[in-house]
């Protein structure tokens, strides 16, 4: 097992790696920038590292400054957390010419998934079910109509280097293809210096469901259910839970063994997240994540399992800690997402906690790396807090999650914690009927 591990990241997601490296008796290095000097990563980690100035090109992006970092303080592993580097091939490969082991998979299955185009040919080859359209890239305008016109519209453009809603172009009807598709193109080769993008079938109402894989690396997989996380703005997640409210446990079983044993034929390592978009029934793959998420304390609740150890765990070379048949899903959790935002407009607000209190008892748990009297900087997302509530059903969590809300203080800056107990009140909230359009439109009307 690692002695210490480096965590180049910040935030909440740095203490949620330090708590677990605690409980597993490794020793901790917090990197930060400057303006991070009184962060609590830096606080709770046993070393910490100041690797450069504010911006995050500077420092937590910097890979030659955490590279530097690890060999000073001598740490034979690194997390990445979710965002910065996490997701970045030459960084694991950079990582592993210099000894150290990066905690994740390959740098060729992050390159694979990466490309959007080759992430969908691979879960294609793998049954998995994927989105009717163009097999592979589409070169020309010309067969951007053709395709289209098989396809049928309403289509979607996309950028094989985009993913998270970034370089997606909707053309409606055969009018519109022209446009989309030159779009696209241009904007995916100033934004990701390539332009290739692929076409897809345009799912009107969806629910964008996410299936939670492990892989050991050595063809073993489990999947630890879905997380809907429909619920979004501007392609930013605001509102999770799991399991998701239209998933029956057939359907779970199903999509799920699909993914794991998709996972485990490319002998993937650690912990993984296959998007899907669900309409009517029927799930289809979109992208891949091969990274911890956000949103993952809410399968952790529920499957009772530490996912960050076991990402730890595998990367050590250890097996998994439990088999696929030891998983067993024990009721409902919700997260919300609390940034440092003003509404209606969702507009950043840093600035210095007056006053913080995290709620607390039964099924609650409040990650953050709030304290009282912290600057929250401006160079960083607005994150400040993840609540995730878990209760015996969903009505039980809905019922906790109000009730922590109640407790929970956060003075000093404006938040988005107000908006929540807006949408509790919400008939559609209470019974689990929205897509991945409610949100906003919901928003249009309440904040108007
Ligand atoms: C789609 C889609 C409809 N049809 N693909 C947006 C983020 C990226 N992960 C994929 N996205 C979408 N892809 C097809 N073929 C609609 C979206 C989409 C969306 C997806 C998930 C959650 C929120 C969304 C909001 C707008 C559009």
């Amino acid at each position: 097992m690692f002695k210490k591990i480096l965590i180049a990241n910040r935030g909440e997601i740095a203490l949620r790696v330090i708590r677990a490296c605690r409980e597993m008796g490794i020793s901790t290095v917090a990197v930060h920038s400057t303006a991070d000097a009184d962060a609590m990563h830096v606080r709770m980690a046993d070393e910490a590292v100041c690797i450069g100035p504010p911006p995050a090109t500077q420092s937590y992006l910097l890979v030659p400054a955490i590279i530097s970092a690890c060999e000073i303080t001598g740490a034979d592993a690194v997390h990445p957390g979710y965002g910065f580097l996490s997701e970045n091939a030459n960084f694991v490969q950079v990582v592993s010419d210099h000894g150290i082991t990066f905690i994740g998979p390959t740098a060729e299955h992050i390159r694979v998934m990466g490309d959007k185009i080759t992430a969908k040919d691979t879960m294609k080859a793998l049954g998995v079910p994927c989105v009717p359209g163009s097999d592979g890239a589409v070169p020309d305008l010309e067969t951007a109509r053709k395709i289209s016109g098989e396809i049928g519209y309403p289509v979607i453009v996309k950028a094989t280097a985009g993913g998270g809603g970034r370089g997606m172009k909707l053309a409606r009807n055969a009018d519109q293809i022209d446009e989309a598709f030159q779009t696209a193109r241009s904007e995916a080769k100033a934004a990701f210096g390539n332009d290739e993008v692929y076409i897809e079938k345009y799912l009107d109402t969806p629910r964008h469901i996410e299936v939670q894989v492990f892989g050991d690396g050595k063809g073993g997989a489990v999947h630890l259910g879905e997380r809907d996380c429909s619920l979004q703005r501007r392609h930013q997640k605001v509102f999770e839970e799991a399991p998701g409210p239209a998933i029956t446990p057939e359907m779970r079983a199903s999509i799920g063994k699909t993914c794991a044993d998709a996972v485990a034929n490319i002998d993937y390592a650690g912990a993984g997240t296959i998007e899907f978009l669900y309409e009517n029934g029927e799930f289809f793959f979109i992208e891949m994540n091969t990274r911890l998420q956000v949103e993952h304390p809410v399968t952790e609740a529920i499957y009772g399992v530490d996912l960050v150890r076991e990402q730890i765990r595998i990367a050590a070379g250890q097996p998994l800690s439990f088999a696929q048949e030891d998983l067993h899903l024990n009721g409902h959790a919700i997260e919300v997402r609390i940034n440092a935002e003003r509404l209606p407009n969702f507009s950043p607000c840093p600035g210095t906690i007056t006053a913080y209190h995290a709620p607390g008892g039964l099924g609650v748990r409040m990650d953050s790396a709030l304290y009282n009297g912290y600057s929250i900087p401006p160079y960083y997302d607005s994150l400040i807090g993840k609540l995730i509530v878990h209760g015996r059903d969903r009505p039980e969590a809905l019922a906790r999650l109000n009730r922590a809300l109640g407790e929970l203080i956060v003075d000093g800056v404006d938040s988005t914690v107000p908006l929540f107990s807006a949408l509790l009140a919400e008939p559609d909230i209470q019974s689990g009927n929205y897509t991945i359009h409610w949100l906003e439109k919901w928003l249009e009307r309440a904040l108007a």
